[in-house]
């Protein structure tokens, strides 16, 4: 009765989150679990590779607060590109202030993310009023918090008695806005079976190189899906990269359709980690 065993569809139903539940039925309907997270500081990329990858994922990640052009008008085309080509939004904000504080971040300010992003996510060191200060934003909205148990990062203090207080956290958190984890491995089964259904999104995913020069560190959707039990994967630069490079800037049109292939290319990794796993 292990949650890694269960079909993505089949967990649609015990899901008291809105947001957690759009999802799972998304990635069954689709059949993906890629997340593609796109750090890009202009709004022409950011709504440009949406498109591109939009019908092959089942979420789009945004850093909202790196687009330097941003505005109200690119939140409407990205949502209207998530209508579009079905997939959801998730603002990876990472809130870590007080209650109060992170309640004005998240629904205030020129973002306004809790207007547009279905899901969000929080560091736990703040203590469970940063959840409480969240959900008074985005319960009354449908919206679903992640909670960061643990990071891809080399050196992440995200670990042992920190990570178990987010699973407890996750436990605990009775009105279902926590919806799930930021986690590298299947963090709310590391004691045995959990009762409650949650989602566990895991970035830190490649194919093709190991690392950046910053901490960044690499698995493959097969270590991460198969071999660890998360759900979705979160793929950034292996699937945009290809702007950042000269050759990109230089032919955009050639680019997009790089970007395109490496997005399908992901969505397959991830989907045949999925059937394997479910298969085992
Ligand atoms: P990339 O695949 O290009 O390395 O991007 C990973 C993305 O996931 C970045 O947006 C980063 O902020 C985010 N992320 C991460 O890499 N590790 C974590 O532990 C948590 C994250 O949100």
């Amino acid at each position: 009765n292990s949650i890694v065993k269960k079909t993505y569809g089949s967990r649609v139903s015990s899901q008291a989150n809105a947001a957690a539940k759009q999802l799972l039925e998304t990635m069954e309907r689709k059949k993906s679990n890629l997340c593609v997270s796109i750090d890009v500081t202009n709004k022409s990329d950011l709504l440009a590779v949406a498109e591109a990858v939009g019908p092959d994922v089942c979420l789009v990640k945004t850093h909202i607060d790196i687009v330097e052009d941003f505005d109200m008008d690119l939140v409407e085309k990205l949502t209207a590109l998530s209508k579009e080509h079905d997939f959801m939004i998730f603002e990876d904000r990472k809130f870590a202030d007080i209650g109060n504080t992170v309640s004005l971040q998240y629904s205030a300010g020129v973002h306004k993310i809790a207007s547009w992003s279905h899901i969000t996510n929080a560091h736990l060191v703040p203590g469970p009023g940063i959840i409480s200060g969240l959900a008074k934003a985005g319960e009354p909205l449908g919206r679903g918090l992640l909670l960061l148990a643990e990071m891809s990062s080399a050196g992440a203090l995200t670990k042992g008695d920190y990570t178990k207080a987010c699973v407890q956290a996750a436990k605990d958190d009775k009105s279902g806005f926590v919806c799930g984890f930021i986690a590298m491995s299947r963090v709310d089964e590391a004691d045995g079976p959990c009762e409650k259904d949650l989602l566990v999104l895991t970035p830190g995913v490649g194919l093709d190189v190991k690392g950046d020069a910053l901490g960044q560190q690499y698995r493959t959707p097969d270590q991460v899906v198969r071999q660890s039990g998360c759900d979705i994967i979160i793929v950034g630069r292996g699937i945009y990269g290809v702007l950042m490079t000269e050759e990109g800037k230089a032919d955009k049109v050639t680019a997009m359709n790089k970007v395109r292939e490496q997005g399908s290319r992901y969505k397959k990794a991830g989907w045949d980690a999925y059937l394997a796993r479910i298969d085992d």
